[in-house]
């Protein structure tokens, strides 16, 4: 133990988290929540500490850059960007198009060609002012029905669908590749990864839309998989592979984009759900790397402490959800492990 002690102080020391990082062959990232940043030291040393990417969670979404049509507000984008480069890593952008953040003054236009001209102006504007500082966008977030066999159409109602059809997507991939002609563009979406029919009939829609821009020639490079993960769904392995084989032949890359675990109908003991989670987490990354490791795994947010999750899911008996990879005092969960363990060895 000694000899062990004291030669291990002779080496050079790279903190233990570097030395991790430099290790992961496929990079992890989080999404930060900039509200939370200023006075909250520990909450930005945990993402410059573990991740290789940090990206806004929610600053870039429209309606926070541009409240009114008078207003753009680009500083809490440019807190994290910064941030993120100042502190080595990358960054990338979410969401030129989603259907949960487009402001009210935007949906107020009737007029198609005028909503054209604002969709086109804000991507373009938005696109121009990060490039070459974002690995990529999600162009268009959610477009996806929620269920499209229920409801019998392939794509939400939205108003951006309302006022101009399905071309809206092609157009706003368009003006993302206009502004940034090197940024990695994603259609992001949730939901894919489950077994039975609604879940087989949204990754078929993703698959047809992908199709459908390479057949006009608009630049889509990824599919952004958000990994909102059910504890209580079953993760369909065979599918999800067949899915991502489909994607590889068609030049797609994957990406894990908002990954997750939401507990809120397992049993309120802490360590059997971070138990659960783990081994929800391992399914999901194993069945993606067992046809090719993804291009980046990021998760949404790192600690339990702030989560939409907490929110939106909260637990119907009131314990804490921990839907993340480190708990509430930031110490790492079970499912970093499975993090570090399966990012290093792709
Ligand atoms: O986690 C995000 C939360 O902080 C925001 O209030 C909310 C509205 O902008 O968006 C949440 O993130 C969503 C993401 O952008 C798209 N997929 C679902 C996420 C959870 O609702």
């Amino acid at each position: 133990m000694l000899a062990g002690a004291a030669s291990a102080a002779l080496v050079p020391a790279l903190a233990p988290s570097a030395a991790r990082a430099a290790r992961r062959k496929v990079p992890f990232g989080a999404a930060i929540q900039f509200n939370l940043m200023d006075g909250a030291p520990a909450y930005r040393q945990l993402f410059v500490e573990h991740c290789d990417l940090v990206m806004p969670m929610n600053a870039l979404k429209f309606n926070l850059l541009r409240p009114t049509r008078e207003v753009w507000n680009f500083e809490p984008a440019d807190k994290v960007v910064d941030f993120a480069l100042a502190n080595g890593k990358t960054s990338r952008g979410t969401c030129h198009v989603w259907w949960g953040a487009t402001p009210d003054w935007a949906k107020a236009i009737e007029s198609p060609s005028e909503a054209e001209r604002v969709l086109v102006e804000h991507i373009e504007t938005v696109g121009d002012r990060y490039k070459g500082k974002l690995l990529g966008w999600d162009v268009v977030n959610e477009v996806v029905a929620n269920d499209p066999l229920y409801e019998n159409r392939s794509l939400r109602d939205t108003y951006w669908l309302r006022t101009l059809g399905p071309r809206h997507i092609p157009l706003a991939f368009k003006a993302a590749a206009n502004a940034d002609p090197k940024a990695q563009l994603a259609i992001n979406e949730y939901d894919l990864e489950y077994k039975g029919p609604h879940y087989d009939e949204r990754r078929t829609i993703i698959l047809s839309i992908v199709r459908q821009l390479q057949d006009a020639n608009v630049k889509i490079d990824a599919v952004g998989l958000q990994g909102h993960l059910y504890a209580d769904k079953v993760i369909d392995v065979d599918a999800l592979e067949r899915f991502h084989r489909d994607l590889d032949a068609l030049g797609i890359k994957l990406l894990v984009t908002e990954l997750d675990v939401i507990d809120w109908k397992s049993p309120p003991d802490p360590q059997s759900q971070d138990k659960t989670a783990a081994t929800l987490v391992s399914r999901f990354l194993d069945s993606l790397f067992a046809v090719k490791p993804p291009e980046l795994v990021i998760a949404w947010g790192l600690t339990d402490r702030y989560s939409w999750i907490n929110d939106v899911m909260p637990r119907p008996d009131g314990a804490p959800s921990r839907p993340l990879p480190f708990d509430r005092q930031l110490a790492a969960k079970p499912w970093f492990e499975v993090i570090e363990k399966r990012l290093s060895a792709a």
